[in-house]
Protein backbone atom coordinates (compact mmCIF):
# COMPACT_ATOMS: atom_id res chain seq x y z
CA UNK A 1 0.00 0.00 0.00
CA UNK A 2 1.62 3.04 -1.27
CA UNK A 3 1.32 6.30 1.44
CA UNK A 4 1.42 8.85 -1.35
CA UNK A 5 -1.24 11.44 -1.23
CA UNK A 6 -2.86 12.74 -3.97
CA UNK A 7 -4.08 16.04 -2.71
CA UNK A 8 -1.28 18.05 -1.72
CA UNK A 9 0.64 16.85 -5.00
CA UNK A 10 -2.35 18.55 -6.43
CA UNK A 11 -1.97 21.36 -4.98
CA UNK A 12 1.64 21.97 -5.80
CA UNK A 13 1.45 21.09 -9.23
CA UNK A 14 -1.38 22.96 -10.19
CA UNK A 15 -0.01 26.19 -8.27
CA UNK A 16 2.78 25.91 -10.51
CA UNK A 17 0.83 25.27 -13.61
CA UNK A 18 -1.21 28.48 -12.71
CA UNK A 19 1.71 30.80 -12.09
CA UNK A 20 3.17 30.09 -15.56
CA UNK A 21 0.06 30.64 -16.65
CA UNK A 22 -1.16 34.26 -15.04
CA UNK A 23 2.84 35.42 -15.68
CA UNK A 24 2.92 34.58 -19.18
CA UNK A 25 0.18 35.34 -20.78
CA UNK A 26 -0.18 39.12 -19.19
CA UNK A 27 -2.32 42.13 -20.32
CA UNK A 28 -0.82 44.13 -22.65
CA UNK A 29 -0.54 47.84 -22.44
CA UNK A 30 -2.73 47.96 -25.38
CA UNK A 31 -4.95 45.50 -25.87
CA UNK A 32 -7.25 45.79 -29.75
CA UNK A 33 -10.10 44.07 -29.91
CA UNK A 34 -9.80 43.05 -26.03
CA UNK A 35 -8.20 39.40 -27.80
CA UNK A 36 -5.62 39.08 -24.62
CA UNK A 37 -8.71 40.01 -22.00
CA UNK A 38 -10.39 37.50 -23.80
CA UNK A 39 -7.80 34.42 -24.04
CA UNK A 40 -7.33 35.41 -20.07
CA UNK A 41 -10.54 35.38 -18.92
CA UNK A 42 -10.88 31.55 -20.03
CA UNK A 43 -7.61 30.44 -19.36
CA UNK A 44 -7.01 31.63 -15.85
CA UNK A 45 -10.82 30.75 -14.87
CA UNK A 46 -11.05 27.82 -12.55
CA UNK A 47 -9.72 24.52 -14.46
CA UNK A 48 -9.03 21.57 -13.07
CA UNK A 49 -5.69 21.54 -14.84
CA UNK A 50 -5.57 17.80 -15.32
CA UNK A 51 -3.56 17.81 -19.14
CA UNK A 52 -0.57 19.58 -17.64
CA UNK A 53 -1.12 17.44 -14.67
CA UNK A 54 -0.64 14.39 -16.55
CA UNK A 55 2.49 15.99 -18.86
CA UNK A 56 4.15 16.59 -15.12
CA UNK A 57 2.97 13.00 -13.88
CA UNK A 58 4.14 11.28 -16.43
CA UNK A 59 7.52 12.86 -16.25
CA UNK A 60 7.70 12.21 -12.73
CA UNK A 61 7.04 8.10 -13.85
CA UNK A 62 9.70 7.98 -15.49
CA UNK A 63 12.28 9.97 -12.85
CA UNK A 64 12.11 13.39 -14.04
CA UNK A 65 11.20 16.30 -11.48
CA UNK A 66 9.52 19.60 -13.16
CA UNK A 67 11.55 22.09 -14.19
CA UNK A 68 10.70 25.51 -15.65
CA UNK A 69 10.78 24.66 -19.34
CA UNK A 70 9.35 21.04 -18.37
CA UNK A 71 6.16 23.30 -16.65
CA UNK A 72 6.17 25.29 -19.73
CA UNK A 73 5.65 22.61 -22.16
CA UNK A 74 3.11 21.22 -19.70
CA UNK A 75 1.06 25.13 -19.60
CA UNK A 76 1.59 24.66 -23.53
CA UNK A 77 -1.14 21.14 -23.38
CA UNK A 78 -3.51 23.39 -21.42
CA UNK A 79 -3.52 26.36 -23.63
CA UNK A 80 -4.60 23.78 -26.59
CA UNK A 81 -7.33 22.46 -24.04
CA UNK A 82 -8.58 25.98 -23.70
CA UNK A 83 -8.73 26.75 -27.05
CA UNK A 84 -10.76 23.92 -27.31
CA UNK A 85 -13.32 24.55 -24.89
CA UNK A 86 -13.95 28.06 -26.34
CA UNK A 87 -14.19 26.95 -29.55
CA UNK A 88 -16.50 23.98 -28.67
CA UNK A 89 -18.67 26.44 -26.55
CA UNK A 90 -19.08 28.45 -29.64
CA UNK A 91 -23.07 28.73 -31.26
CA UNK A 92 -22.03 26.25 -34.44
CA UNK A 93 -20.57 24.06 -32.27
CA UNK A 94 -21.96 22.95 -28.75
CA UNK A 95 -23.53 26.51 -28.08
CA UNK A 96 -23.04 26.55 -24.26
CA UNK A 97 -23.51 29.47 -22.34
CA UNK A 98 -21.36 28.66 -19.24
CA UNK A 99 -18.16 26.90 -18.39
CA UNK A 100 -15.69 27.02 -15.71
CA UNK A 101 -18.33 28.40 -13.43
CA UNK A 102 -18.66 31.67 -15.81
CA UNK A 103 -20.39 32.70 -19.22
CA UNK A 104 -18.71 31.06 -22.44
CA UNK A 105 -16.39 33.78 -23.90
CA UNK A 106 -18.44 34.27 -26.43
CA UNK A 107 -21.25 35.21 -24.80
CA UNK A 108 -18.87 37.89 -22.89
CA UNK A 109 -16.33 39.03 -25.90
CA UNK A 110 -18.78 38.42 -29.11
CA UNK A 111 -18.10 35.09 -31.00
CA UNK A 112 -15.39 37.00 -33.57
CA UNK A 113 -13.41 37.46 -30.68
CA UNK A 114 -13.74 34.12 -28.99
CA UNK A 115 -12.51 32.78 -32.54
CA UNK A 116 -9.60 34.66 -32.32
CA UNK A 117 -8.93 34.16 -28.50
CA UNK A 118 -8.78 30.00 -29.03
CA UNK A 119 -6.83 30.75 -32.34
CA UNK A 120 -4.20 32.40 -30.72
CA UNK A 121 -4.06 30.24 -27.45
CA UNK A 122 -3.71 27.58 -30.11
CA UNK A 123 -0.72 29.22 -31.82
CA UNK A 124 0.74 30.21 -28.21
CA UNK A 125 0.78 26.39 -27.26
CA UNK A 126 3.31 25.75 -30.29
CA UNK A 127 5.14 29.23 -29.35
CA UNK A 128 6.00 28.00 -25.84
CA UNK A 129 6.11 24.39 -27.05
CA UNK A 130 9.39 25.74 -28.98
CA UNK A 131 10.24 28.19 -26.38
CA UNK A 132 10.74 25.19 -23.60
CA UNK A 133 12.93 23.50 -25.91
CA UNK A 134 15.17 26.32 -26.52
CA UNK A 135 15.50 26.97 -22.98
CA UNK A 136 16.29 23.21 -21.91
CA UNK A 137 18.47 23.11 -24.80
CA UNK A 138 20.22 26.04 -23.50
CA UNK A 139 20.56 25.20 -20.22
CA UNK A 140 21.62 21.82 -21.33
CA UNK A 141 23.60 22.19 -23.97
CA UNK A 142 22.87 18.98 -25.34
CA UNK A 143 21.17 18.65 -28.73
CA UNK A 144 19.17 15.48 -27.99
CA UNK A 145 17.19 18.06 -25.69
CA UNK A 146 15.53 19.76 -29.07
CA UNK A 147 14.85 16.78 -31.10
CA UNK A 148 12.75 15.54 -28.03
CA UNK A 149 11.04 19.07 -28.09
CA UNK A 150 10.65 18.63 -31.99
CA UNK A 151 8.80 15.17 -30.99
CA UNK A 152 6.82 16.96 -28.01
CA UNK A 153 5.70 19.46 -30.81
CA UNK A 154 4.80 16.32 -32.94
CA UNK A 155 2.77 14.99 -30.79
CA UNK A 156 0.95 17.89 -29.50
CA UNK A 157 -0.11 18.75 -33.16
CA UNK A 158 -1.15 14.86 -33.87
CA UNK A 159 -3.13 15.16 -30.97
CA UNK A 160 -4.62 18.57 -31.00
CA UNK A 161 -5.50 18.07 -35.06
CA UNK A 162 -6.60 16.93 -37.84
CA UNK A 163 -5.70 12.91 -36.96
CA UNK A 164 -7.15 14.11 -33.01
CA UNK A 165 -9.27 16.01 -31.41
CA UNK A 166 -10.03 18.21 -34.62
CA UNK A 167 -11.37 15.16 -36.29
CA UNK A 168 -13.29 13.94 -33.24
CA UNK A 169 -15.18 17.44 -33.19
CA UNK A 170 -15.76 17.13 -36.90
CA UNK A 171 -17.18 13.24 -36.86
CA UNK A 172 -19.27 14.59 -33.93
CA UNK A 173 -20.82 17.24 -35.57
CA UNK A 174 -21.01 15.26 -38.93
CA UNK A 175 -22.50 11.99 -38.23
CA UNK A 176 -25.54 10.84 -36.23
CA UNK A 177 -24.77 10.13 -32.32
CA UNK A 178 -22.82 6.84 -32.39
CA UNK A 179 -25.22 3.49 -30.58
CA UNK A 180 -22.57 1.02 -30.64
CA UNK A 181 -20.02 1.04 -27.41
CA UNK A 182 -17.24 0.75 -30.10
CA UNK A 183 -18.57 4.09 -32.02
CA UNK A 184 -19.68 5.40 -28.70
CA UNK A 185 -15.36 4.98 -27.68
CA UNK A 186 -13.75 6.22 -31.50
CA UNK A 187 -15.51 9.08 -31.23
CA UNK A 188 -14.31 9.69 -27.08
CA UNK A 189 -10.81 8.53 -28.11
CA UNK A 190 -10.59 11.03 -30.66
CA UNK A 191 -12.22 13.83 -29.56
CA UNK A 192 -11.32 13.60 -26.10
CA UNK A 193 -8.52 11.04 -25.55
CA UNK A 194 -6.40 12.04 -28.35
CA UNK A 195 -5.22 15.44 -25.91
CA UNK A 196 -4.87 13.44 -23.06
CA UNK A 197 -2.82 10.75 -25.04
CA UNK A 198 -1.00 13.65 -26.32
CA UNK A 199 -0.27 14.60 -22.74
CA UNK A 200 1.13 11.72 -21.50
CA UNK A 201 3.44 11.75 -25.08
CA UNK A 202 4.11 14.94 -24.43
CA UNK A 203 5.50 14.06 -20.62
CA UNK A 204 7.51 10.81 -21.37
CA UNK A 205 9.20 12.21 -24.25
CA UNK A 206 10.60 15.57 -22.79
CA UNK A 207 11.46 13.08 -19.99
CA UNK A 208 13.69 10.46 -22.35
CA UNK A 209 11.55 7.74 -21.34
CA UNK A 210 12.43 4.83 -22.72
CA UNK A 211 10.73 3.15 -25.06
CA UNK A 212 8.63 0.62 -23.09
CA UNK A 213 7.90 3.45 -21.01
CA UNK A 214 6.63 5.77 -23.86
CA UNK A 215 4.61 2.80 -24.95
CA UNK A 216 3.20 2.21 -21.19
CA UNK A 217 2.35 6.12 -20.41
CA UNK A 218 0.66 6.47 -24.28
CA UNK A 219 -1.46 3.63 -23.42
CA UNK A 220 -1.96 4.78 -19.76
CA UNK A 221 -3.41 8.00 -21.74
CA UNK A 222 -5.36 5.98 -24.06
CA UNK A 223 -7.14 4.21 -21.37
CA UNK A 224 -7.31 6.97 -19.25
CA UNK A 225 -8.56 9.65 -21.85
CA UNK A 226 -11.70 7.54 -23.09
CA UNK A 227 -12.40 6.20 -19.24
CA UNK A 228 -12.76 10.21 -18.67
CA UNK A 229 -15.29 11.01 -20.92
CA UNK A 230 -17.34 7.74 -19.52
CA UNK A 231 -17.02 9.59 -16.49
CA UNK A 232 -18.19 12.80 -17.86
CA UNK A 233 -20.84 11.36 -19.79
CA UNK A 234 -22.43 9.82 -16.51
CA UNK A 235 -21.88 12.99 -14.15
CA UNK A 236 -23.95 15.17 -17.02
CA UNK A 237 -26.26 12.59 -17.53
CA UNK A 238 -25.52 12.44 -21.25
CA UNK A 239 -26.31 8.81 -21.80
CA UNK A 240 -24.81 7.41 -24.96
CA UNK A 241 -24.47 4.63 -23.46
CA UNK A 242 -26.66 3.04 -20.81
CA UNK A 243 -25.24 3.86 -17.37
CA UNK A 244 -24.57 0.61 -15.81
CA UNK A 245 -22.46 0.13 -19.34
CA UNK A 246 -20.37 3.78 -18.92
CA UNK A 247 -19.66 2.39 -15.59
CA UNK A 248 -18.36 -0.93 -16.45
CA UNK A 249 -16.66 0.47 -18.76
CA UNK A 250 -15.12 3.30 -16.61
CA UNK A 251 -13.94 0.61 -14.20
CA UNK A 252 -12.47 -1.60 -17.19
CA UNK A 253 -10.80 1.43 -18.40
CA UNK A 254 -9.72 2.62 -15.22
CA UNK A 255 -7.81 -0.62 -14.07
CA UNK A 256 -6.75 -1.14 -17.92
CA UNK A 257 -4.85 2.26 -17.71
CA UNK A 258 -3.14 1.14 -13.59
CA UNK A 259 -2.21 -2.21 -15.44
CA UNK A 260 -0.20 -0.33 -18.15
CA UNK A 261 1.80 1.25 -15.22
CA UNK A 262 2.83 -2.12 -14.03
CA UNK A 263 6.52 -1.60 -15.25
CA UNK A 264 6.90 1.64 -13.08
CA UNK A 265 7.79 1.99 -9.42
CA UNK A 266 6.06 4.46 -6.91
CA UNK A 267 6.90 7.39 -8.82
CA UNK A 268 4.04 6.56 -11.11
CA UNK A 269 1.67 7.32 -7.97
CA UNK A 270 0.54 10.31 -8.96
CA UNK A 271 -0.81 8.74 -12.34
CA UNK A 272 -2.33 5.56 -10.89
CA UNK A 273 -4.22 7.95 -8.02
CA UNK A 274 -5.77 10.00 -11.20
CA UNK A 275 -7.15 7.45 -13.05
CA UNK A 276 -7.96 6.18 -9.93
CA UNK A 277 -9.81 9.58 -9.00
CA UNK A 278 -12.11 8.89 -12.01
CA UNK A 279 -13.88 6.38 -10.27
CA UNK A 280 -13.89 7.38 -7.10
CA UNK A 281 -15.12 11.29 -8.13
C1 LIG B 1 -11.31 21.67 -31.94
C2 LIG B 1 -13.15 23.30 -32.45
C3 LIG B 1 -12.61 22.24 -31.65
C4 LIG B 1 -13.30 21.81 -30.67
C5 LIG B 1 -12.73 20.84 -29.76
C6 LIG B 1 -12.92 18.14 -27.86
C7 LIG B 1 -13.54 19.43 -28.08
C8 LIG B 1 -13.75 19.88 -29.41
C9 LIG B 1 -13.87 20.26 -27.12
C10 LIG B 1 -13.77 19.91 -25.77
C11 LIG B 1 -15.08 20.18 -25.16
C12 LIG B 1 -15.62 19.08 -24.42
C13 LIG B 1 -16.79 19.43 -23.59
C14 LIG B 1 -15.10 17.84 -24.49
C15 LIG B 1 -15.51 16.74 -23.70
C16 LIG B 1 -14.47 16.51 -22.69
C17 LIG B 1 -14.60 17.43 -21.55
C18 LIG B 1 -15.62 17.18 -20.53
C19 LIG B 1 -13.79 18.44 -21.43
C20 LIG B 1 -13.73 19.31 -20.25
O1 LIG B 1 -12.51 18.98 -19.65
P1 LIG B 1 -12.22 19.23 -18.12
O2 LIG B 1 -13.31 18.63 -17.30
O3 LIG B 1 -12.33 20.81 -18.06
O4 LIG B 1 -10.84 18.76 -17.84
P2 LIG B 1 -11.59 21.86 -17.12
O5 LIG B 1 -12.41 23.11 -17.24
O6 LIG B 1 -11.54 21.33 -15.73
O7 LIG B 1 -10.23 22.03 -17.70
Amino acid sequence: MSDFELEPWLRTRRAEIGTILAARLVPPAEDPGRLVEAMRYSLLAPGKRLRPLLVLAAAEAVGREPDEPLRLAAAAVELVHCYSLIHDDLPDMDDDDFRRGQPTNHKVFGEATAILAGDALLTLAFEWLAEAGASAMAATGDPLVAQRHLRAVTALAKGAGMSGMVRGQARDLGEPRPESLQAVERLAAEKTGALFRAALEVGSVLADAGPAQEEALVRFGEHYGVAFQHADDLVDEDHVTTQTEARLRLHVLMQAALDALSLFDRRAEPLRALARRLVDG
